[in-house]
């Protein structure tokens, strides 16, 4: 039976997509949000329960004692589905971080003309990690030698992944001592497919624990390396001002939509469009100039650098194109939706594909070559430029919000001391005094099945109240921008006593953008540099400290929340348990986990109970570190409060105010 159509203020807490999606119901377009009122999902593969892995099936372990026909047991058909999740997003990050490890090297070599070294210092950093001497080196040796170095990570033939000695001591000697440091990148995502291939391991906690191994391979390899080799091709983020949701489309401009993931070509698409030609050619077509505007975690990439708009998240995809003024829409890799090309036909706007690796039907295909990158970019900009005359009404919603972000973890620690004193040790003392109960890394998706960015603009409205300080990437990073969470001044309307002293002083937003998807392993990074500095433990473990992705949808989410788990993390995913129907499998992945690596897996459908989980979480590992209790009423009544009544006097007030009278 069809389940009930979703009013748009039951499907989106965005109030742009409200709008765009009361528009789409009155003209009758279709959107991934009525497909999934439409469609209800299969029972038996959402609990983890059917296994399709050879052409007996596929079977369907409807019973406690069902077999497949091969006799596999409930328990292993979860968590090879589980396992072959994990597989595919770490494949997913990991091929995205070879392709740039690829463009550097082509640009250290002289065959990608129109990319550069913007960051040699991490380029150092990096040589550094993998032991390459830097004597003597022009900046283009030693990027080919880093490059090769990276390239060499997936598939490298004896040892385990480099990056792996950046996690603290005792974080190694865990994996050490489970035999599940990853060998090579590549070699544990084949190894993950081998292992659940019909009639191989048909132990579910066995193939767990190289889900673990396969993830740690994404987290502290792929996706570490796409962070650093985009750090070194465009430069390491640091604060830029921009502003995000639909709202930032214009309706004078030539709108382009950069989509997906990978920053190498839209890096230059955004320089196409500031060349004054190009910017001519949009006026000769009666445009005021050139607009770009981002979706999904290219958005992420080109917003962090550039400060390129953010049009909106993962759900808004379909919304964009609803508001008729979006000229041309280009993507590259991952979390693109196929209904695009259903929508754009009723409207003017034409759809680029632009990966080798993913064609879609619908779209125009000019494929993107890193060695001729900036033509290829001009000439879809032109395209779009071409398509603005054919603009018919527009349906631009006003919602927008400015936002703050930029936060790299060398952006951290710099914020936290400046040159003089860069270090995370005034992030650890806030903690260790209570200013700052603790840290969330809210992460992930949206996900159709639930109303749009409700979720993360809950759980961070609380976390915010509670003094805990949210970093975020991805979709849910978007969420909380919209939300008007990312400039420093809602540290004062959002956010606990303690944690507003804390933004106060260091002039940061309460809640940190970090990046897209892969810049999770920033996330790893600071909890690596957090447990090293000292006073907060000795591990990530030890740190009060939860992951969570309350909107997930993506094979991605999956290997992303299992490395933060291997890595020593307590894990929140919201909603859906791929593997409900077998409570072995669930428990592994808590408990069990748990004992081995110190770090769990839960997957919890209420907001209430995602946010009592954390916190309580949080407020164990205070205790276990002999910290005080959280006592907000400590915090707030220090001279800020002070200098922000003086602010709000007119000047000659304050002057008194602070003078004293006149005499
Ligand atoms: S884009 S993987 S919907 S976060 Fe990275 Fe957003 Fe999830 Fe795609």
């Amino acid at each position: 039976m069809a389940k009930k159509q979703r009013s748009p203020e039951e499907t989106s807490g965005d109030q742009s997509s409200i709008k765009l999606l009361q528009f789409a119901l009155d003209e009758g377009f279709d959107t991934s949000f009525f497909r999934a009122d439409a469609l209800a999902p299969c029972p038996i593969g959402s609990e983890g329960l059917c296994c399709k892995v050879c052409s007996m099936g596929p079977c369907r372990l409807t019973k406690e004692d069902s077999r497949g026909i091969c006799g596999a047991t409930r328990d292993t058909v979860a968590a090879r589905n589980f396992g072959r999740m994990v597989a595919a997003g770490a494949s997913a990050h990991s091929d995205h971080g070879r392709d740039l490890a690829y463009t550097l090297l082509a640009a250290a070599q002289g065959h990608a003309p129109d990319y550069a070294i913007r960051d040699p210092i991490k380029l150092q950093e990096m040589a550094v990690t993998f032991d390459i001497p830097l004597d003597g080196k022009s900046m283009e040796e030693l990027a080919a030698e880093v490059a090769t170095a990276a390239l060499q990570e997936f598939g490298k033939i004896d040892g385990t992944l480099t990056y792996l000695k950046r996690a603290p001591e005792r974080r190694q000697k865990i994996w050490q001592s489970l035999k599940i440091e990853p060998r090579s990148i590549d070699r544990e995502i084949v190894e993950m497919m081998h292992r659940t291939h019909i009639g191989n391991d048909q132990e579910a906690e066995h193939i767990l624990d190289h889900a673990l191994r396969c993830a740690l391979g994404d987290g502290w390899g792929g996706s570490m390396l796409a962070t650093d080799l985009t750090d070194v091709l465009f430069g390491t983020p640091g604060p830029v001002q921009s502003n995000s949701n639909l709202g930032v489309l214009k309706d004078d401009e030539v709108n382009i939509i950069i989509h997906g993931h990978e920053p190498t070509l839209s890096e230059m698409i955004v320089a196409a469009a500031l060349d004054p030609e190009l910017i001519e050619y949009a006026r000769s077509k009666g445009a005021a100039g050139i607009n770009m505007a981002g979706i999904c975690c290219t958005a992420n990439e080109t917003l962090m650098r550039q400060g390129v708009p953010l049009a909106g998240n993962f759900l808004q995809q379909e919304l964009a194109l609803l508001t008729g003024s979006v000229e041309a829409m280009v993507v590259d890799i991952q979390c693109i939706m196929q209904g695009l090309s259903g929508l754009a036909g009723h409207f003017h706007t034409e759809l680029i594909s632009t990966s080798p690796k993913a064609r879609i039907k619908g779209f125009t295909h000019i494929e993107f070559d890193e060695h001729n990158a900036l033509n290829i970019a001009k000439d879809i900009v032109r395209r779009a430029i071409d398509k603005y005359p054919e603009r018919g009404e527009t349906h631009i919603p006003e919602e927008t919000e400015p936002l703050i972000p930029g936060f790299s973890h060398e952006y951290i620690q710099y914020a936290l001391g400046g040159l003089y004193r860069g270090s995370f040790r005034p992030l650890n003392d806030a903690i260790i005094s209570g200013r700052i109960r603790g840290v969330v890394a809210n992460i992930g998706c949206n996900n159709a099945r639930i109303c749009h960015d409700a979720l993360h603009r809950e759980v961070v409205t609380e976390f915010l109240k509670n003094d805990i300080l949210v970093v975020e990437t991805g979709c849910g990073a978007i969420a909380s921008a919209k939300q008007g969470y990312m400039t420093p001044e809602a540290a004062f309307e959002a956010a606990g006593p303690g944690l507003r002293e804390v933004c106060e002083a260091v002039g940061i937003p309460p809640v940190l953008h970090m990046g897209s998807c892969v810049d999770n392993s920033r996330i790893l990074t600071v909890l690596s540099q957090m447990a090293t500095e000292g006073g907060l433990g000795e591990d990530i473990s030890d740190i009060p400290a939860v992951g969570m992705a309350p909107e997930w949808m993506s094979e991605k989410a999956i290997s992303i929340a299992t490395y933060c788990v291997a890595s020593g993390a307590y894990v929140i995913m919201g909603r859906h348990n791929p593997v409900s129907g077998c409570e072995e499998v669930t428990q592994i992945l808590s408990e069990t986990w748990e004992q081995k690596v110190g770090g769990r897996l839960e997957f919890v459908d209420n907001c209430e109970e995602i946010i009592s989980r954390a916190i309580a979480h949080i407020d164990a590992k205070r205790a276990a570190l002999g910290l005080d209790p959280y006592q907000p009423e400590k915090w707030g009544q220090s001279g800020d409060a002070r200098m922000l009544t003086l602010l709000e006097k007119p000047f000659f007030d304050r002057i008194e105010a602070v003078y004293g009278g006149k005499d």
